[in-house]
């Protein structure tokens, strides 16, 4: 369909090379020149500036990581004057201090640009709606998309998130033709239309959805329920906010967007740069950020890169869904569990019998862990009869055994029991702190 910058989405690969070599070179001077924490790795290293000849020389370079954001808090990264970060956006973990992140005004142009690719991708034109029910505030959500539909010319509706009933009344009465939100959001969104009945008073045709992952069969349902075409969108604040890579029309891997960053895949033990197809952890550098550029940054997602032509013409590398963190690695009974693991026996039940709406919950019981999975039943299976949903249980708990190597407690429960997020969805739930 569309393209917002053509020459740049559909560059040569040599042709790219070249820009990503420059570029680098470039992020690689500002950020020694005026980043502590990047000049302090560097000396460590015995590396200069200079040492860095191009995108070749990228393994030399140290990484970056999260903590580094909080130590340095919150302005000790940026490689630019105060004067001249225009913006700051947040983002809160659960452990810790924030992070903080900023913007030049040359930063916000390329980060619109960045997700207007993306809309123009999917057809989105000066003619669309679009209803950003994204957080606005520091999450870098809202504003993300917002400014990525304004560079296609849409009209937009930052309607923010929350308040489920009016953001459907909303996107009747104002004719929202394109929706942004995470993807448990447009789930439960899905489930509302379909409660008061409303599908055909809504005009969207295209969902942007991301900020968490999600499956294959989750946009099938999401789809069904809105009548859309879902589109994935990735991005961590860190490195950008949303649009650091976007699904194009093809659904078939998000490209990122290799003019304004570089992605490796690494071993996350060892640090070794990883063969294009094997999964290992995403690590990004920024070529053109200004403010606040970031080298080698360990992300902790756990992606496959695909390096093949894609068929919608554009020549950047695309990423698989992110399938785990690093970090979300649950240690149950002392065997490493992880939630897309759980995800993958879930994704093989029907579609008829479940939803893809979940939640594990660890506990320690007289200093043993218990591990009981929550899933929720589908309108249609919950009235069938018990000793069907007791065979479901059975058959999911005896693949989880065979996946896991330990058993959980898995109990179907009944639709829309498992409370809705209007952000990303909390698909764990440790109450184990303090009983270690
Ligand atoms: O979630 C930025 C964003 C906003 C992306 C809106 C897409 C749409 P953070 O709050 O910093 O930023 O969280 C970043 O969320 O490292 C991933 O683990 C996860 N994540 C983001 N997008 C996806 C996605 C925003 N499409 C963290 N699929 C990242 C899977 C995603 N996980």
């Amino acid at each position: 369909m569309g393209f917002l910058n053509r020459e740049y989405e559909c560059m040569p690969r040599e042709e790219l090379k070249k820009l990503q070599d420059e570029r680098l070179k470039d992020t690689v001077r500002r950020s020694y020149e005026n980043v502590e924490c990047f000049r302090k790795r560097m000396d460590e290293k015995g590396l200069k500036p200079e040492d860095i000849r191009g995108v070749e020389d990228l393994h030399l370079l140290p990484f970056s990581y999260k903590q580094d954001l909080r130590d340095y808090y919150p302005y000790g990264l940026f490689a630019v004057p105060m004067k001249d970060v225009k913006r700051v956006h947040a983002s809160s973990g659960t452990t810790g201090k924030r992070i903080v992140v900023g913007y030049t005004e040359e930063d916000l142009d390329m980060w619109g640009e960045c997700v207007g690719r993306m809309m123009a991708s999917l057809g989105v034109t000066d003619e669309d709606i679009v209803q950003v029910s994204f957080g606005y505030g520091l999450f870098t959500g809202g504003f993300g998309l917002h400014s990525g539909a304004e560079k296609v010319g849409a009209m937009v509706i930052p309607i923010s998130s929350g308040n489920t009933a009016n953001q459907i009344q909303t996107m009747i009465d104002f004719g929202a033709t394109v929706l942004c939100c995470t993807p448990s959001y447009a789930m439960y969104m899905g489930e509302e239309v379909e409660r008061l009945g409303v599908k055909d008073q809504l005009k969207l045709r295209i969902g942007i959805f991301g900020a968490e992952p999600w499956s294959e069969n989750m946009r099938r349902q999401i789809e069904e329920k809105l009548g859309i075409r879902a589109y994935d969108i990735y991005g961590l604040s860190e490195v950008l906010g949303p649009g650091v890579s976007c699904e194009c029309e093809a659904q078939a891997g998000m490209h990122v967007w290799e003019d304004h960053f570089i992605v490796e895949t690494i071993n996350p033990e060892t640090g070794e740069v990883l063969p294009e197809g094997e999964p290992g952890e995403l690590v990004f550098t920024s070529l053109t950020k200004q403010a606040f550029p970031v080298i080698r940054y360990r992300t902790r997602d756990i992606c496959t890169l695909i390096n093949k032509p894609c068929s919608c013409g554009r020549t950047h590398i695309r990423m698989g869904k992110p399938n785990g963190r690093t970090d979300d690695m649950l240690i149950i009974r002392g065997v490493n569990v992880f939630p897309s693991q759980i995800e993958e026996v879930l994704l093989r039940v029907s579609g008829d019998q479940i939803t893809p709406n979940y939640q594990i919950v660890v506990d320690r019981v007289n200093n043993v862990d218990t591990f009981d999975i929550n899933v929720e039943m589908s309108e249609s299976f919950f009235s069938d009869d018990i000793k069907s949903i007791e065979k479901l249980e059975r058959n999911i708990t005896e693949q989880l055994r065979s996946m896991l190597g330990i058993s959980a407690k898995v109990h179907l429960v009944n639709p829309k029991s498992i409370v809705r997020s209007e952000g990303k969805a909390k698909r764990v739930i440790d109450h184990r702190a303090g009983k270690i």
